[in-house]
C-alpha cells in the first residue's frame, strides 16, 4: 500500500545533495554540458565527461580544475557502441558505478529541408537521438543492479516546435522526448527516473552563428527575434540550467518521471508580441 500517511518531517534539504554519486555527462568540456556537470559537482557528485575532440577534452579537464572540480575526461564518440561500452567501463573502473547519466552531447545542421541530404539528416539523428539510446542502454544494467538511477536527456524547444532549416534536429529532439517517456515507462519499477531538460535559446558555441553582429554593426535579426519571443527578453545562459539539473539528478525528484522541464524564459508559454 502506498505511503499515504508519509511523515513530512522526514523531508530534508539534504535530498537535493548528490554526495558520493557518480555522474557521467556526455559532451561536457564546455557549453551546457560543462555547466550541468559543474552544478552536479557543486552538489557533491563525482564527475566523468566525454567529448570527441582530445584537445577540447584536455581543455575541459583544466576548466573543471579551475572550478576546483577533479573531473575525469574521456575521448569517446557517443554514436559508436564499442566506444560507449569502453567509456562506461572506464568510468566504472575509475569512479565506480554510474548513478546519474546526462545525455547532453548534440549537434545541429541548419539546412533548409529541400537542400538537406539524407546523410546529413542521419548524422544529426545519430548524435541527438540514437546516441542517448546507446549510452542509456550501456548504463541501465548497472542502475538496475544498484536499484536506482537518474537519466537526464537534453531536449530542446524543437522537441515541441518546428522552424525553417532544423528538420533533422527537430525530428531527433522530438524523438528524444518520447525516448525519455519510454525509459521512464520501462524502468520506473527499478527506481530509475528518466526526465529531460528542454533549454530555451542558450548562448553557447552551438548558437553563436545566430548571435553574430552584422557587418553594419547591428544585432543579428535572429538574436532580436529570440529576445522578442522570450518573455524574459534575453537569451539564456548555461547557468540558467544548473538548478534544474541538480533537482532532476537528486532524490528530491524521485517521484518525477518521464517529464520534460522546459527552462526557456517562458518561450513556450508565449503567443508572441501583439502588433503595435
Ligand atoms: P555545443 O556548445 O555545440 O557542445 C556540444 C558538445 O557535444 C561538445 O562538447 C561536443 O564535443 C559534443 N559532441 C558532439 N558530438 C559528439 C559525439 N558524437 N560524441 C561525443 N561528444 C559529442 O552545444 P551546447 O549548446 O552546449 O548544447 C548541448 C546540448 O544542449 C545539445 O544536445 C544541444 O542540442 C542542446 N541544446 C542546446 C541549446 C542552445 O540554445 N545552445 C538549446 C536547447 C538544447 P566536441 O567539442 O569534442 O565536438
Ligand atoms: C536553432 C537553435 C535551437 C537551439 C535550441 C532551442 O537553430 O533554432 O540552434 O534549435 O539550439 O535547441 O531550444
Amino acid at each position: 500500500m502506498a505511503e499515504q500517511y508519509a511523515d513530512p518531517s522526514t523531508f530534508s534539504m539534504d535530498s537535493f545533495r548528490l554526495d558520493g554519486k557518480v555522474a557521467l555527462v556526455t559532451g561536457a568540456s564546455y557549453g551546457i554540458g560543462f555547466a550541468i556537470a559543474t552544478a552536479l559537482a557543486k552538489a557533491g557528485a563525482k564527475i566523468a565527461f566525454n567529448d570527441l575532440n582530445p584537445e577540447k577534452n584536455e581543455m575541459g579537464v583544466k576548466a573543471y580544475a579551475n572550478e576546483g572540480i577533479d573531473a575525469r575526461g574521456y575521448v569517446a564518440d557517443v554514436t559508436k557502441i564499442d566506444q560507449v561500452e569502453q567509456l562506461v567501463k572506464s568510468v566504472e573502473r575509475d569512479l565506480g558505478p554510474i548513478d546519474i547519466l546526462v545525455n547532453n552531447a548534440g549537434i545541429i545542421k541548419r539546412i533548409p529541408m529541400l537542400d538537406m541530404s539524407a546523410e546529413d539528416f542521419r548524422a544529426v539523428v545519430d548524435v541527438d537521438l540514437n546516441a542517448p539510446f546507446i549510452v542509456s542502454k550501456a548504463v541501465l544494467p548497472g542502475m538496475i543492479e544498484k536499484g536506482h538511477g537518474k537519466i537526464i536527456n537534453i531536449c530542446s524547444m524543437m522537441s515541441e516546435l518546428g522552424r525553417e532549416t532544423v528538420s533533422a534536429y527537430a525530428a531527433a529532439k522530438g524523438g528524444l522526448k518520447m525516448l525519455t517517456k519510454n525509459i521512464c515507462s520501462e524502468f520506473g519499477e527499478h527506481n530509475i527516473q528518466c526526465n529531460a531538460i528542454g533549454p530555451g535559446y542558450i548562448a553557447t558555441p552551438q548558437t553563436a552563428p545566430l548571435r553574430e553582429t552584422q557587418p553594419d554593426g547591428s544585432r543579428h535579426p535572429f538574436d532580436q527575434f529570440i529576445c522578442a519571443k522570450t518573455p524574459a527578453a534575453r537569451w539564456g545562459t548555461p547557468v540558467d540550467l544548473m538548478g534544474t539539473a541538480v533537482f532532476l539528478a537528486s532524490d528530491a525528484s524521485n517521484f518525477v518521471n518521464g517529464q520534460v522541464v522546459y527552462v526557456d524564459g517562458g518561450i513556450l508559454a508565449y503567443l508572441g508580441k501583439q502588433p503595435a
